[in-house]
């Protein structure tokens, strides 16, 4: 019986070898019997048939398996950037990740993406350098491109003296020994300072092999089990877990998977999740020796699977999880499009196609289904035109519905410009509701989202349900800005409050005509932010893509041009024999024509490599977006169509 469990992720650039590899650990471990490959589609955890197909890794899947007294389960994660969200999902669960490398291409763009989440998150991890049997395989090459671009931190084992070196950095002790000369620091001592440097993040280990054929996976697996460290298994505590991703069961029931940090889960046990769902769990599951087994129960430390829980979304906490959701590691989609039936259909089609939607936005939040009240049209976010074509082709397969979209357009964000405030105090016209709201707008950090607050002098002037209300309502409202894109990187402070109590007037019975409710602050909070944001402007931005683009030197005559004409800024030109490597920055927008125009310009050899780097005010024309629902800067049409809900 394993002893101690540790949850794994295997994270990678696309293609790197991470489900070849999952399934030749699964093999060396013993729990399957034949190794599958990813190109005839028979491995454990590219199950899905879409998968299987495109011989790409579309979901996260969980295997577990056993090293010694160590059980393992590992998550295996896409590595095609339209899926980074659910490389996010299975961070937050972590206790170590192997981040694979191909020895053929070296760290790619993706490779450092992850690298800085896992360092920011910080989560130990080894390095995996696969494919060393591919002719163009290097290692001192490799190990080069990890330290100049991924990280200085590394030690390559089966060099002895390297890794004492490299350990003597972070241990004084060690250091003291080595430099006395002293013979003899025993391996068992080397490897025990390994694992606590790891454990801190302090050091990658670096192992070099090969998926396919199995070369050093044995040492991989002795790295895993003795210099990761396992979870914590306070069983004794409150439950608490979260949940990090939901599918569909053959009954088309929701089933939850959740790694649970302490306490325990039992069938039948009712659980919290979320803001504010409570569910009775109905069956449990839990992963052991390959694939999730039926149990009674899923204990910290574990990954498990929960059925009943209704309501629950992929990132909810489940029962008592202490700490806050970590933020977002990556960045939000750039894209979106607007999802059309083939044949419109009728009435029951577009009901289907919204529920089969919204099913889809419950596995992954960050498609943000909408629907524009006035069209009717669906629109989605998205990372990618992959993306695109999985969505296509699981609306087919699952729901049976035949549906196209419109050319992807970019995704903009506004950021305040300056500060700006606005007040309406109940009882004044033209304020209609019965609240006062102040609320101030001001710039925030790059990155760091909208952030509520209530100044210290207003702490209890009204019921924490009314602070509520503002804030949820704040946080609705600022996905469309001054002009129609989610505004963010922004500080809402609310400055002034009021509310009339239930015990105010005289001994009136509580009406809904005479005191305040919810309603009023969900009302006015619209109108009191959008004036605010009036007064402060916004700057709309675009998503900037930095990318790496090699290509034959005497191609570049005219790339360049082509570079200038898509708006892209090369900032760095290497040639290296016939091969130019350029480094630079491209909007978003043009990412997808470059990629057109590169096969022509550079006879099928140009070689682009493109993430998302961050955001910058558009110059020229400002795009806007059609809004999608009641548009608090038309004031009249808005309190035409508000007032009535609020009753006033
Ligand atoms: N020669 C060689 N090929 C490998 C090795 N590992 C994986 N491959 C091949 O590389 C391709 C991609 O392998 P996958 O295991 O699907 O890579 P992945 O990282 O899981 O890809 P995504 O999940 O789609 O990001 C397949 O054709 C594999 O057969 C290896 O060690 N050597
Ligand atoms: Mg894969």
């Amino acid at each position: 019986m394993a002893r101690r469990t540790l949850n794994l992720g295997i994270l990678a650039h696309v293609d790197a070898g991470k489900t070849t590899l999952t399934e030749r650990l699964l093999f060396t471990a013993g729990v399957i019997d034949e190794v599958g490959s990813v190109d005839a589609g028979t491995t454990q955890t590219d199950s899905l048939a879409l998968e299987r197909q495109r011989g790409i890794t579309i979901k996260s899947a969980v295997a577990s398996f056993a090293i010694g007294d160590v059980a393992v389960n590992l998550i295996d994660t896409p590595g095609h950037p339209d899926f980074i969200a659910e490389v996010e999902r299975a961070l937050g669960v972590l206790d170590g990740a192997v981040l694979v490398i191909s020895a053929v291409e070296g760290v790619q763009p993706q490779t450092r993406i992850l690298m800085r989440a896992l360092q920011r998150l910080r989560v130990p991890a080894l390095i995996f350098v696969n494919k060393i049997d591919r002719r163009g395989a290097g290692h001192d090459r490799v190990l080069r491109s990890i330290s100049e671009r991924l990280t200085p931190a590394i030690v390559a084992l089966g060099s002895p003296e390297s890794l004492i070196e490299a350990l003597a950095e972070h241990s004084e002790s060690l250091l003291a020994a080595y430099v006395r000369g002293e013979q003899g620091i025993s391996p068992g001592r080397l490897r025990a300072e390994l694992a606590a440097a790891t454990g801190r993040c302090r050091v990658h280990p670096v192992f070099f092999g090969s998926a396919l054929t199995g070369a050093g996976v044995n040492a991989l697996m002795n790295g895993i089990a003795e210099l990761l460290p396992a979870a914590g298994r306070d069983t004794g505590g409150p439950a608490a877990g979260r949940v990090f991703k939901i599918e569909r069961g053959a009954a088309g029931e929701k089933i939850a998977y959740v790694r649970m940090f302490s306490g325990t889960v039992r069938t039948r046990d009712r659980v919290r999740f979320g803001r504010a769902g409570e569910r009775k769990v109905t069956a449990v599951s839990v992963f052991a020796g390959g694939a999730a087994v039926r149990r009674d129960a899923v204990s910290a430390g574990e990954i498990g699977k929960l059925w009943g829980l209704a309501e629950v979304q992929v990132g909810d906490a489940i029962g008592a999880l202490p700490e806050e959701p970590a933020g977002h590691q990556f960045a939000p989609p750039t894209l979106e499009t607007v999802v059309m039936l083939r044949d419109p259909g009728g009435q029951s089609e577009r009901g289907t196609l919204r529920v089969a939607l919204g099913q889809l936005a419950e596995q992954d939040p960050l498609i943000n289904v909408r629907q524009d009240d006035l069209s009717q049209q669906i629109s989605v976010s998205l990372y990618g035109e992959v993306q695109k074509e999985v969505i296509g082709a699981t609306l087919a397969a699952d729901f049976g519905l035949d549906v196209g979209f419109r050319e992807s357009t970019t995704i903009c964000i506004e950021r305040p410009a300056g500060p700006g405030g606005a007040v309406e105090r109940m009882h004044e016209a033209p304020n209609p509701f019965l609240a006062t709201i102040g609320l101030r707008v001001e710039p925030g950090a790059a990155g760091s989202g909208v952030q509520f607050q209530v100044g210290p002098e207003l702490a209890g002037s009204m019921p924490v349900a009314f602070f509520r209300a503002v804030e949820d309502t704040v946080l609705q409202t600022l996905r469309q800005g001054l002009y129609g894109w989610e505004v963010t990187d922004a500080v809402v402070a609310m400055t002034h409050s009021g509310y009339v109590g239930k015990h105010s007037i005289g001994h009136a019975r509580f009406t809904k005509s005479l005191s305040s409710t919810g309603e009023d602050y969900r009302g006015l909070t619209p109108l009191v932010l959008m004036s605010a944001l009036q007064r402060a402007g916004t700057v709309v931005c675009e998503p900037i893509h930095h990318f790496r683009l090699d290509v034959p030197a005497d191609s570049l005559g005219v790339v360049l041009p082509a570079l200038t004409r898509l708006r892209a800024v090369p900032r760095t030109q290497v040639t290296q024999g016939a091969s130019t490597t350029l480094e630079g920055d491209i909007p978003a927008a043009r990412v997808h024509e470059l990629r057109q125009l590169l096969p022509p310009l550079t006879g099928g050899e140009g070689v682009l490599e493109c993430a998302f780097d961050r955001y910058e005010p558009v110059r020229g024309t400002i795009p806007a977006r059609p809004r999608w629902d009641s548009n608090p800067l038309d004031r009249a049409g808005y309190l035409q169509r508000v007032t009535r809900r609020a009753g006033r």
